[in-house]
């Protein structure tokens, strides 16, 4: 091979300098285009004229952080029938007013607590003014036998239109508890509060082994990222060429439906009717007893930020994650990263008598920077919730170690208490690769693709369409169910082509995931089917994955996840970030 002479180096050396001085400002120019059509574009900003007068109406009732296991763990299964009748409301979550998405009055929805094994029958009345549909997925549910049920537009129903009404049916498996939640399945619709908990707790005839958490408290911690403009704006504003592909920066964080907005950071151009009173509620203050540990059930119900969690004040255990996944214990620590929009854990905590920074006790939340490609002057992105901690029956005074308190438990590092019962090799394999692609022919409209589908609902729904009428925008990988007794096993390698990360959901089953992996530089993709077919992220852990409904795609690499397609049914599979499954970055598996 020739070596370069110095003055070839040298051009070289300049070339790359240049390159790169032009990728930054380009770069610039991308991101301040964004940061200005997002703060200043007129088509977006609203002002409402009169606000409400009574207080649940101005604020929103939010939900109480206090659940009831003890109304569940001991009774036998039974049948729950609810009328759900859905419209939309005036409040200000965080002060700041809001069309929202009202269940029964209540925003967010009501807290649905059950154990293993009943039976809901939700009744959803659709009395939405003008043409809007609705549709509620139960997410992290097996609704095993029950696909029809599973709320998913386009895959398993069509949108319930105004005036009409729809009935779930849902038995919960008998093998099923956890942290689950519901959400709007239609539209951008969960971003404006269609949403709400749905807690399954664990019956104690279901445990085998002594349960250290039997008779623990339990609290809940509903988390997420929250727009002051409507979501059909904000996802206007996100699918035009002028948005370059970043995705919508928040304005606002709630915890349990309330937030604390200080409305002096409200961007002058794009003005909002805050409310700055002395009695806004702001963030609601769980209030803990020092000498026992509580159960937090944490929800992240946002579009699009992962958060970190972290305290001043107690040490922090993981115990599950999603639906009753469990954790191999023995990690304490007083912070934890990172939990995307679809993901649940459990934690379990245990408060201190004094804390660690001598500052008031706290919960704080910051929201993950990673999808945040521009500044939203408006958005405070560390937000704390006081706690309320009572001493006043404590018998030992524990202190954390320095090495315990300085601890940050990763989420993504976890793995699993018990070793599942896994085959060698999986009976099928599927590849696919995700990405955000700006197109000629599509206008430069930032869409999102799973191997060149970008995915559109089609009416009606895929379960009850003839197969030659599934239009290009449903990529579908069938899954026969074989001669496995129990179904068969599946690899799914989902790549990730874009610099950002994708929290993606499977419906209808857990995951277990086997590898995970992001290049420094380049692509990091993998396709078994290529060869040489050596997965960069290494060897396949199959002695102790954990188990989840909802899983990361780290940027430039991929997530490789084994399930065991037990569950016959048309199963929507996509990405968790709203301004991502709304532009297309969906599919479904069908699992005959
Ligand atoms: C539900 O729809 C049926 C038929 O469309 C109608 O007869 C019934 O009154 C509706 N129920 C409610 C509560 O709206
Ligand atoms: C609200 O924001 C303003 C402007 O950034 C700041 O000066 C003020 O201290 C903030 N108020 C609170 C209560 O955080
Ligand atoms: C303190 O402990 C005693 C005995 O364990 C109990 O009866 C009492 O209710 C506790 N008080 C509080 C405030 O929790
Ligand atoms: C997606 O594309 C890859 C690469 O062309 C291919 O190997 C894979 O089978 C495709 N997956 C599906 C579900 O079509
Ligand atoms: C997507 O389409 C492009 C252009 O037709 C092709 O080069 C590429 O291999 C396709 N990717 C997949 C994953 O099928
Ligand atoms: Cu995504």
């Amino acid at each position: 091979m020739a070596v370069p002479s110095e003055s070839k180096l040298y051009l070289i050396r300049r070339a790359r300098t240049f390159i790169t001085i032009l990728v930054a400002v380009i770069s610039f120019l991308f991101i301040f285009t964004a940061y200005w059509t997002y703060t200043y574009s007129s088509l977006t900003s609203r002002i409402y004229p009169n606000a409400p007068s009574t207080h649940d109406e101005i604020y929103g009732n939010g939900v109480d952080n206090v659940l009831h296991p003890q109304h569940h763990t001991h009774r036998s299964p039974s049948t729950f029938h609810y009328e759900w009748v859905i419209t939309k409301g005036r409040r200000r979550p965080d002060g700041v007013l809001k069309d929202v998405y009202i269940i029964n009055n209540l925003f967010p929805g009501p807290v649905v607590e059950v154990r293993s094994g009943d039976t809901l029958v939700i009744h959803v009345v659709n009395r939405l003014p003008d043409s809007e549909g609705i549709a509620i997925h139960w997410h992290g549910l097996y609704m095993r036998g029950q696909n029809r049920f599973d709320g998913a537009v386009g895959f398993t129903q069509n949108p319930i239109i105004p005036g009409e009404n729809f009935t779930y049916e849902i038995t919960i498996a008998n093998d099923q508890w956890g942290t689950f939640w519901y959400h709007a399945h239609e539209g951008v619709q969960r971003a404006d509060g269609l949403f709400g908990p749905l807690i399954v707790h664990r019956p104690s005839d279901a445990k085998r082994h002594v349960d250290e958490q039997q008779g623990v408290e339990e609290r809940l911690l509903l988390v997420g990222d929250w727009y002051h403009r409507p979501a059909q704006d904000v996802m206007g504003w996100f699918i035009q060429a002028a948005s370059f592909g970043n995705e919508p920066v928040p304005d606002s964080l709630l915890v349990n439906g309330r937030g604390a907005y200080n409305c002096s950071m409200a961007v002058p151009a794009t003005p909002v009717d805050c409310a700055r009173r002395q009695d806004l509620l702001g963030l609601p203050a769980p209030s803990l007893d020092a000498g026992k540990s509580y159960r937090f059930r944490m929800i992240n119900h946002g579009s699009l930020a992962g958060f970190q969690i972290v305290t001043n004040a107690a040490m922090v255990q993981v115990l599950e994650v999603d639906g009753g996944n469990e954790v191999s214990s023995g990690i304490e620590g007083m912070s934890l990263d990172t939990l995307y929009p679809g993901q649940r854990v459990d934690i379990l905590v245990t408060p201190l008598e004094a804390t660690s920074d001598g500052r008031a006790p706290y919960f704080s939340i910051s929201f993950n920077l990673e999808n945040f490609k521009y500044p939203n002057l408006a958005l405070k992105d560390v937000q704390s919730i006081p706690i309320d901690i009572q001493s006043t029956n404590v018998s030992t005074s524990f202190r954390p170690t320095a090495l315990q308190a300085a601890r940050r438990i990763s989420l993504q590092l976890l793995v699993a208490a018990h070793p599942p019962e896994l085959p060698e090799e999986a009976d099928m394999t599927i590849v696919v690769y995700a990405a955000t692609q700006k197109l000629a022919h599509l206008h430069n409209k930032p869409y999102g693709f799973i191997n060149n589908t970008s995915w559109k609902p089609q009416s009606p729904p895929l379960i009850d369409a003839p197969r030659k009428t599934w239009d290009r925008n449903q990529l579908i990988a069938d899954i026969a169910s074989g001669s496995n007794a129990g179904g068969p096993w599946i690899d799914l390698v989902i790549n990730n082509l874009d610099d950002d990360g994708h929290p993606f959901h499977l419906h209808g089953h857990d995951v277990y995931v086997l590898s995970s992996y992001s290049a420094q530089r380049g692509w990091g993709s993998y396709n078994p089917f290529d060869a040489p077919n050596e997965p960069l992220g290494g060897d396949y852990n199959t002695a102790n994955p954990m188990k989840q409904d909802t899983f990361f795609i780290p940027r430039h690499g991929y997530t490789a996840v084994r399930f065991r397609a037990e569950n016959a049914g048309m199963w929507m599979l996509h990405c968790h970030l709203l301004w991502h499954q709304a532009s297309g970055m969906a599919m479904g598996v069908n699992v005959m």
